[in-house]
């Protein structure tokens, strides 16, 4: 009977507080959201409500952080059924709250974070630079980059940048690709800068040009209704073969074939602090997959179908799943409505790209293979605006374990509009200090995933690492 009174008092708590989120949020997608949600509830409480609401307990408590990583234990690596995955790709927390309130908290999240002093990860392993003369064995790695020749101002400022910071100590060589042969006085000045081995390289024709598949009056109807919703480089060729080269071929280059790990580096991008340890031999040691510093919105109107395409490539291929994949991050709804909605599902939150530190072998892996065929298949790179961010983003935030993803919070890094400026003591300070925490122009903030990532996705042991 106390059990039952006991049980009733929470049904009629929730249900206030159910009917005031509503009255609160009319309008606003959540309180859709939320009242689907009560209505499901309603029809479930005439069902035997009791049992329902210890399960809705057990399952609100999944989204914070710390319970939620443990979930996904239950399953081996592959053997997650569809329905589950379906289940676990529906976001379920529920809020009253406006997304202005929520890009506010989240910022203030944030910042606070990245307040925190730093200096590099805690862990017992990291390799020093060598000392003069001293033989050094490099992990099997190279930086990479895309790149034009008009571009080698800006290449030539980032890699000076790379230079001072990390790789005077290490002397990893560098891979340049093009799909225009580098002129001379690319090739004369790169090398001028560079303390490692540079490969100019040429990419292969038949991996850069548009598919013969994709029908060009589709392609060219597409990108003149996306450019007349101000898509940037909607109408720009180029641009596409760009993306749809980083997010499928770049890894299997013949040149890229003899690395393993890979740092992808862009002109005009800043590295403002030191980094005294092998960052690859960090991935390496720590086992990880992917690394990297910002996490952002995508233009919803750009992945449209993406996700669509990428949920029908799982359900029929649920075993590429991994059980302890970053779901939530994937699919939040609650900072950015809108971009959920119009992306049908996906919250468009992605690792940014150009920078990132990875494991050619996950790319090279089958899973990713595969659905990198489907998406091909699809055409979404011609008919729509794919980003090879998102593409990586969702590859390895559905294929890969999440703990296998690092976020290189150590690392100083700017791409304008947007940063990841920590506060540590490898930093500089004085005239050319950013302010630990900054991230972009105000009224940007929204753009910043970040917070979801750490939230949904990091345990304590993994924040723990700073
Ligand atoms: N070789 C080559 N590189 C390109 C081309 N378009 C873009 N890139 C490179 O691809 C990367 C992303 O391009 P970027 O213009 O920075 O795009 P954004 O950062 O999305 O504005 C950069 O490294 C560019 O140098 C292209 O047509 N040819
Ligand atoms: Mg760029």
């Amino acid at each position: 009977m106390v059990r039952l009174n006991r049980r009733i008092t929470r049904i009629a708590l929730l249900g206030s507080l159910v009917t005031i989120s509503v009255v609160l949020s009319v309008g606003h997608f959540s309180a859709l959201r939320l009242s689907a949600e009560y209505n499901e509830q309603v029809s479930k409480v005439s069902q035997g409500l009791a049992d329902y609401l210890e399960d809705f307990n057990i399952h609100f408590s999944d989204f914070f952080r710390g319970s939620s990583s443990d979930y996904g234990k239950e399953y081996g690596v592959g053997e997650m059924p569809w329905t589950e995955i379906q289940e676990r790709l529906t976001f379920k927390e529920v809020t009253w709250k406006k997304p202005k309130k929520i890009v506010a908290e989240n910022m203030e999240f944030y910042r606070k974070l990245l307040k925190t002093p730093i200096k590099e990860p805690k862990v017992d392993n990291l390799i020093r630079p060598p000392g003069k003369g001293q033989n050094y064995e490099r992990a099997s790695a190279t930086f990479a980059v895309l790149v034009r020749n008009h571009e080698l101002r800006g290449l030539a400022s980032t890699i000076r940048q790379i230079e001072s910071t990390f790789n005077h100590k290490y002397h990893y060589p560098y891979v340049l690709l093009n799909d225009k042969p580098f002129s001379s006085t690319f090739k004369k000045s790169i090398k001028s800068l560079v303390s490692g081995e540079v490969f100019f390289e040429q990419v292969p024709q038949e991996t850069w040009d548009v598919p013969a598949e994709i029908d060009q009056d589709k392609m060219k109807a597409a990108m003149a209704n996306l450019k007349a919703h101000n898509v940037g480089y909607a109408d720009k060729l180029s641009y596409h073969n760009m993306c749809r080269y980083y997010s499928g071929e770049f890894f299997n280059h013949p040149r890229m074939q003899e690395f393993k790990y890979y740092w992808r580096i862009e002109p005009n991008t800043q590295y403002f602090c030191d980094i005294d340890y092998d960052v690859f031999k960090f991935m390496e040691s720590e086992k990880k997959t992917y690394g990297f510093v910002i996490s952002l919105y995508d233009i919803e109107r750009s992945v449209e179908s993406l996700w669509p395409t990428t949920l029908d490539f799982v359900a029929k291929n649920p075993g590429f799943v991994h059980p302890n994949a970053s779901f939530s991050w994937l699919t939040e709804n609650l900072q950015n409505p809108q971009k959920t909605s119009m992306a049908n599902g996906y919250s468009t939150c992605h690792f940014w790209s150009n920078f990132e530190i990875g494991d050619l072998d996950f790319f090279r892996g089958e899973a990713y293979q595969r659905y990198i065929d489907a998406l091909n298949d699809a055409g979404g790179f011609y008919y729509e605006r794919w980003g090879d961010a998102p593409v990586h983003s969702i590859g390895l935030g559905l294929f890969e374990d999440r703990s296998k993803i690092h976020w290189f919070r150590d690392i100083g890094y700017k791409h304008d509009p947007y940063e990841n400026a920590p506060n540590s003591v490898q930093c500089p300070k004085g005239k050319k200090a950013h302010i630990p925490g900054d991230f972009s122009y105000g009224h940007l903030y929204d753009q910043n995933c970040m917070a979801n990532w750490v939230k949904y996705e990091m345990n304590d042991q993994l924040l723990g690492v700073y």
